[in-house]
């Protein structure tokens, strides 16, 4: 559903993989986790996700340290997760408060989730708009 937030705003089309080698690999670390980044314990680093590449890259790992949920408790996973992916599709951080790809915590409401604009931004000057456009000149 959090890759479901941004494959609408781009020709995009996520498969779930859970074992052989994918695009992005999602799995739980503890502590030193074999990839130079240890996770830090509760809070901190809530998790983290590599730029698109080979080996490592589009892969994200969430802190199994945290109190992951679904609802407004603890850290919301599909609120993370979605940030994450932004980085795993290639994005860095926004400086725009309202985006998800702004570097702080901020629950966002996965049911009825739009990504916001300044992301749609960011993710179609990347992997260009889902909607051909009409074709006018400006
Ligand atoms: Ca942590
Ligand atoms: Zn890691
Ligand atoms: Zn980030």
């Amino acid at each position: 559903m959090a890759l479901r937030a941004w494959s609408s705003a781009v020709p995009l089309s996520f498969v779930r993989v859970n074992a052989g080698e994918a695009d992005i690999m999602i799995s739980f670390e503890t502590g030193d986790h074999g990839d130079s980044y240890p996770f830090d314990g509760p809070r901190g680093t809530l998790a983290h996700a590599f730029a698109p590449g080979e080996g490592l890259g589009g892969d994200t790992h969430f802190d199994n340290a945290e109190k992951w949920t679904m609802g407004m408790n603890g850290f919301n996973l599909f609120t993370v997760a979605a940030h994450e992916f932004g980085h795993a599709l290639g994005l860095a951080h926004s400086t725009d408060p309202s985006a998800l790809m702004y570097p702080t915590y901020k629950y966002q409401h996965p049911y009825g989730f739009h990504l916001p604009k300044d992301d749609v931004k960011g993710i179609q000057a990347l992997y260009g708009t889902r909607l051909p456009s009409l074709g006018c000149s400006p």
